[in-house]
């Protein structure tokens, strides 16, 4: 039978660069052909040549309620019938907002745009805006996006500031963002002792799914928090990924039970908000918000930010994630997921580790759980791709790279949670 998948990628690759609209789609880093999807319900995932999947990846976190949940498709076909695009106020974006700040309730205002992208390169211009200072703070293995300031890594040293993550970024765009080591105290201190007053914002993923799953100790969130008061800095929560993922009220929620008063000064949205639909959001105090156009100095817009069939996909989805256990539930099988493919691992004498929180889980082909990027990309990634595919061969379909999050939905049952751990037995026996 020829490969339907095989056959749309070569055409694919004839018109989109290398096949995608999104590198982490083709597979680049663990080899192999990418499945074309044709359609997806629940838990699962059918491709051109009919194969169904369980989906651990959920359109990358924002497919919580599994796929095509029946409320949230009547809302958007609903929301279909009165038009797709006015470039006007609605209600409903109220309705949406109103909604996200009852449940994050460090929130005071925020603004909707179509990407996390466009929300984190806003939050950052609006921070540097209210502050009247130029650097930021971002941590190696984070990602928040591909705004040009923000796709830096490490520099040389401390001092010097980072280095462009991407050819057409010229230095000058990335000299005032410092890079530093992930949960790295030392690093962290010294960089404010330097620059302190300069700084205009510190940006992190809480819970960093882009380097798999690691997460910032109660102690560097603490400092990180401390140290952005005393310099007068902003703390801006990258949650785009962890937001209504890992907890009702984001993974902030869950700091503050640590941490006393606790509270972020901006947080930054997307992927679960949208309910798989582009919709996004920045946002944070009254003072700072207020200085965005047309009210204040700093520029920002967007033809079909608040856009009326996604805010009613976004608002259905918000909703339905708010009926009583559904976080306990969704986190009760997630842990069962880690907790059996640890089992496995055991079984089968390979070194593994693996966390979770709420409906997101990363796992590693390291004995322990790793602290920082350096650590995570210490894992090994050949064992890695020979897992992903031996899963992906008994229909089951991981994140195709060792630095990528994993999701479960509240569709994936029990069921298929032990489908998934007997497929992994079976491909860890290979290993
Ligand atoms: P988008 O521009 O892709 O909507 O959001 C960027 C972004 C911002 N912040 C965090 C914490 C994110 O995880 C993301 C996007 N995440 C990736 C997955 N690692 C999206 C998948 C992709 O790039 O195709």
């Amino acid at each position: 039978m020829s490969d339907r998948n095989q056959t749309l990628f070569d055409r694919a690759k004839a018109v989109i660069p290398g096949g995608v609209n999104s590198p982490v789609r083709a597979f680049k880093a663990v080899g192999g052909t990418p499945r074309f999807i044709t359609r997806a319900h629940g838990a699962y995932l059918w491709d051109a040549n009919g194969q169904r999947y369980i989906d651990y990846i959920g359109s990358w976190g924002p497919m919580i309620l599994g796929h095509g949940h029946p409320q949230v498709l009547q809302a958007v076909q609903q929301a279909i019938q009165d038009g797709l695009s006015y470039g006007a106020p609605t209600e409903r974006e109220i309705e949406l907002v109103e909604e996200i700040l009852k449940l994050v309730p460090s929130l005071e205002m925020v603004r909707l745009v179509n990407s996390g992208t466009e929300a984190g390169m806003s939050a950052i211009r609006l921070a540097r805006g209210a502050t009247g200072r130029p650097k930021i703070i971002k941590f190696e293995g984070c990602y928040h996006g591909h705004a040009d300031a923000l796709l830096v890594k490490a520099g040389s040293g401390l001092a010097t500031f980072g280095h462009p993550t991407s050819a057409g970024v010229p230095p000058e765009v990335v000299q005032h963002t410092l890079v530093l080591e992930y949960n790295n105290l030392e690093q962290l201190e010294a960089a404010f002792a330097e620059h302190g007053d300069q700084i205009a914002a510190l940006m992190i993923e809480p819970i960093a799914g882009n380097m798999n799953f690691v997460r910032a100790s109660v102690p560097f969130m603490r400092r990180c928090r401390e140290l952005c008061t005393q310099h007068g800095a902003l703390l801006v929560l990258d949650e785009v990924m962890t937001g209504f993922r890992v907890a009702l009220g984001g993974a902030q929620r869950l700091y503050a039970q640590a941490i006393p008063g606790f509270e972020p000064d901006m947080t930054v949205l997307g992927k679960v908000i949208g309910g798989g639909m582009p919709l996004a959001a920045f946002g944070g105090k009254r003072a700072v918000m207020e200085q965005l156009a047309p009210l204040g100095p700093v520029y920002q817009a967007g033809t079909l930010s608040g856009n009326p069939v996604a805010t009613a996909c976004g608002l259905a989805t918000l909703r339905l994630i708010q009926q009583p256990g559904f976080f306990d539930g969704l986190a009760q099988r997630t842990r069962a997921l880690v907790d059996g493919l640890q089992a496995e691992a055991r079984r089968a004498g390979v070194p593994f580790s693996a966390d979770s929180e709420g409906g997101m889980f990363g796992f590693f082909f390291l004995p322990e759980l790793p602290r920082n990027y350096a650590q995570v990309m210490a894992s090994d990634a050949a064992r890695f791709n020979r897992f992903f595919h031996g899963m992906l061969q008994r229909g089951v379909y991981l994140a195709p790279a060792l630095y990528e999050a994993g999701f479960v939905s509240a569709a994936h049952t029990d069921a298929d949670i032990a489908a998934t751990l007997e497929a992994a037995r079976s491909a860890l026996a290979t290993l």
